[in-house]
């Protein structure tokens, strides 16, 4: 039997409850909109002038690209106005973004990475965006920071915009995760993957190895391990690295896997950062059957102190991810790296 066609719209007004077929539901919808713009600027990059760094500096001290500014620009002049949100944060602004008060606010708060991977737009590989949705803390308030400070056990719903050889959305709102790939002809996001869940025995690790000498021995250990050197417990894994956070990840959703940013001595938090990357693919990937962690626990749990606070992380099958807390655990104990 063929399955029905399903439109991200359609899906949406079917999967939801009926209680949350407002706000929440409209807010997909708007993310589903700033994607297909994003999509239609991002596949023409090679094609008009928009490669290249745009000359200014974002909040991380990371020289921004054109599409940086394009897409963090969309986002906000998408959801800025609906009446959706009471704060945004995202990775290209310093600080959290309220709604303007010509604007009314609404319940949620929107958090994203508005283009993850931005330095391999110049080389065509996979880019993405990455969202989190959390309901604001007091309803009756314009955002404050209380509502972006937020665990990630505390969302509603995440996603991300893989940007690759086709423009998919996957996203989660706790019932499942369902990935949809964008029909550039129709310009609609078409159901392709409902129900996502991480294939076992997984397949793949994800790290980049040139840290391997500013690792902590438990994690240089753990990478033997995954490598099959560990005498009597392979897990008979192959090695892939992007270097595009979004496009690892979405490999090991569909073939199995772990993706591993560990703290380091020049990065003893890592470099992903935990609010608007690590929690809302956490969040996904335990929707999944998977697992993420920071090496000691949940990444779910972790409370974040100020919105661009960086996290060692370790996602995807819960048991390679368990296994990097065991030697973590084990061999460093409260060495951080
Ligand atoms: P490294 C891209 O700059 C990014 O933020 C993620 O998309 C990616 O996973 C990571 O950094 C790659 O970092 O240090 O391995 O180049």
């Amino acid at each position: 039997m063929t399955s029905p066609v399903f439109t991200i719209e359609r899906f949406l007004l079917h999967s939801q409850p009926d209680y949350a077929r407002g706000e929440f539901t409209n807010l997909l919808y708007d993310i589903a909109l700033a994607a297909k713009i994003i999509s239609v600027k991002t596949n023409r990059a090679g094609l008009v002038d928009i490669l290249g760094y745009a000359g200014a500096q974002n909040v991380q001290g990371e020289q921004q690209q054109k599409l940086d500014i394009f897409a963090d620009e969309v986002i906000f002049r998408v959801c800025d106005h609906t009446g959706r949100l009471c704060a945004m944060v995202s990775e290209e602004r310093d600080e959290m973004i309220p709604i303007p008060d010509e604007f009314e606010k609404g319940s949620y708060v929107l958090v994203h990475d508005p283009l993850d991977g931005s330095s391999n737009i110049d080389v065509n590989v996979g880019i993405g965006t990455i969202f989190g949705i959390f309901r604001c803390v007091d309803w009756n308030l314009r955002g404050r920071i209380e509502d972006v400070l937020q665990p990630g056990r505390h969302l509603v719903g995440a996603g991300y915009v893989l940007y690759g050889s086709s423009t998919m959305l996957v996203y989660s709102a706790g019932q499942g995760v369902h990935g949809f790939t964008l029909n550039p002809e129709l310009g609609e996001f078409l159901l392709s993957h409902p129900n996502m869940r991480l294939p076992e025995p997984p397949a793949y690790y994800s790290i980049n190895d040139a840290y391997y000498h500013r690792w902590s021995p438990g994690v240089q250990n753990y990478l033997r391990w995954l490598q099959g050197q560990v005498e009597g417990d392979n897990p008979n894994l192959s090695s892939r690295y992007i270097g595009s956070l979004v496009a690892d990840f979405h490999r090991n959703m569909i073939s199995g896997g772990v993706f591993c940013y560990p703290a380091e001595s020049l990065k003893p938090e890592g470099k992903l950062r935990l609010l608007y990357e690590a929690a809302p693919l956490a969040f996904l990937m335990e929707q999944a059957g998977g697992y993420a962690s920071d090496g000691r626990g949940p990444i779910l749990d972790i409370v974040p102190e100020n919105i661009h606070q960086r996290v060692p992380l370790f996602i995807g099958s819960r048991s390679l991810v368990e296994k990097a807390e065991h030697f973590i655990r084990t061999e460093d104990g409260e060495q951080l790296t």
